[in-house]
């Protein structure tokens, strides 16, 4: 009879697809066999009443990127624990080149920084913020053939935005090699109008953040990258959609066959505008862009989940601490929401939230729990089925549930770096109790199993859905 190293007895294994009772049975880092009925594992775990996921993919997170003054609170070794203790088996942070910098070296430097101090598989989206021709001709091309096929741009942001002839000329490099473009949609002129009528009637408290964003500036610069996506017919995920309009957008695009997807974060599900009024500088808990917005914005956003215009579920965890230096206070004068830095903490508590909100409150099926969660991920950027997949072959990374556990998420009971929760005293029910990567237990029980370098790289495969037909 077979000796596996890993068996999971009784659980519910749960696909995107699909539900079936079945064990699981692990060996060399892959599952092997799934099966009524397996014995003979040197480990068994005991899964009864537990749900069998794929382990979680946040293919959005800023870990270890230098973000001036402000110093995020994440390394790889804290990011990467608190997505692990979160069911999150594989994260896909940025490679920020720095505009100074080549894309090659950004790319080497975040290598060197996580490798040996992760907790969980890791691959990179560069971010192109000086398209020379070096980049565009050269190391562009290079990368994605290498295995880094998503690529993310800026439309505004003044050390961050390409022009959208840079745009362009990334989008065409990425359709020739097989690459997928992520793009920060948001129309650069509307936000720069917007700032300097803050600023002119002095409305820099945390709450006018949101009207620093405008929703329109979101839905335009959408509008515009589908149209672009048509145009050079290249596949294009749009990040962080937070409006109505967006999700249409993009809806609307998907109908008409084209490659364009979606993504939206936890915060624009359960958080509103509302927020960036708490008292004092409570607010700044909640900058970060684009910001969170109205209820009907809320709505739509939970509606492109339920009906798979958005096909993937991230964090956007970008933690950034509330007190200290460099802190979301800033200490010790506030010179405005500008200054703020941007971004709030979420690997940790990105699938819970998802599990309880969604699930729970009957908004999305388990299937596309697993599918938002996971295997869209794994999908689109060159991961599947290695990974977001419970199949003979996949790697054994899993994340056993609790769909019956209550937690009361607080900074006490996490494990990032960050010194505080967006969502403090929100109650949840439904946890990942267990975390395994290839085959390994890295988190069981509230307790980290796992040493830092556990985690390592994984390249981005030929993408799964490219355009079928032949560029104008
Ligand atoms: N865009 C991101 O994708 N993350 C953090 C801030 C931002 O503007
Ligand atoms: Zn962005
Ligand atoms: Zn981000």
């Amino acid at each position: 009879m077979r000796e596996f190293e890993l068996v999971i007895q009784g659980g519910l294994v749960v696909a995107d697809t699909g539900t079936t009772r079945c064990d699981v049975g692990v060996a060399d880092g892959r599952i092997v066999a799934l099966a009524e009925k397996l014995d003979n594992g040197r480990q068994i775990i005991d899964a009864s009443g537990l749900l069998v996921l794929p382990g979680g993919i946040d293919s959005h997170v800023h870990v270890a990127q230098p973000s001036g003054a402000s110093i995020i609170a994440d390394d790889f070794y804290s990011g990467t624990m608190s997505a692990a203790f979160g069911g999150t088996t594989t994260i896909l942070p940025f490679a920020l080149q720095q505009r100074d910098q080549s894309l090659l070296e950004a790319v080497q430097d975040y290598h060197q920084t996580a490798a040996g101090r992760s907790f969980v598989d890791y691959s990179f989206h560069p971010i192109i913020t000086n398209a020379s021709a070096t980049v565009i001709n050269q190391e562009l091309p290079g990368l994605i053939r290498d295995g880094y096929r998503s690529i993310k741009v800026f439309m505004t942001y003044e050390n961050l935005k390409l022009s959208e002839f840079d745009v362009l000329k990334v989008m065409h490099v990425a359709r020739e090699q097989g690459g997928i473009v992520m793009v920060h949609c948001e129309n650069d002129g509307a936000i720069c109008y917007a700032n300097e009528k803050l600023e002119q009637e002095g409305k820099t408290a945390p709450q006018f953040h949101a009207a620093l964003h405008p929703a329109i500036a979101e839905v335009e610069a959408v509008n515009r990258i589908v149209v672009f996506s048509e145009w050079f017919s290249v596949s294009v995920m749009i990040v962080h959609v937070s409006t109505r309009g967006a999700m249409e957008s993009i809806r609307r695009a998907r109908q008409r066959g084209l490659k364009v997807y979606g993504e939206t974060f936890p915060q624009y599900l359960l958080l509103t505008a509302k927020e960036l009024e708490r008292p004092g500088l409570e607010g700044t808990k909640y900058i970060f862009s684009p910001p969170p917005r109205d209820e009907a914005s809320r709505d739509a956003c939970w509606e492109g989940l339920s009906t798979d215009v958005l096909s993937v579920f991230s964090s956007d965890h970008c933690p950034f601490r509330f007190e200290g230096k460099g802190g979301k206070q800033t200490p010790p004068v506030f010179k405005g929401f500008r200054a703020v830095p941007n971004g709030i903490p979420g690997v940790e508590t990105r699938l819970p939230l998802l599990f309880s909100e969604g699930v729970g409150r009957g908004r999305i099926t388990l299937h596309q729990f697993v599918a938002l969660s996971s295997t869209n991920h794994a999908k689109i950027y060159g991961l599947y089925p290695q990974k977001g997949a419970i199949a003979v072959g996949a790697d054994a990374d899993l994340a056993l549930w609790d769909p019956e556990r209550e937690v009361t998420i607080s900074q006490s009971v996490l494990h990032h770096g960050c010194d505080y929760t967006p969502y403090e005293g929100l109650k949840v029910k439904g946890w990942p109790i267990t975390t395994i990567l290839r085959g390994q237990v890295i988190v069981r029980d509230g307790k980290l199993q796992a040493q830092p370098g556990t985690g390592i790289y994984q390249k981005q495969n030929a993408l799964f859905q490219q355009y079928p037909f032949a560029p104008l």
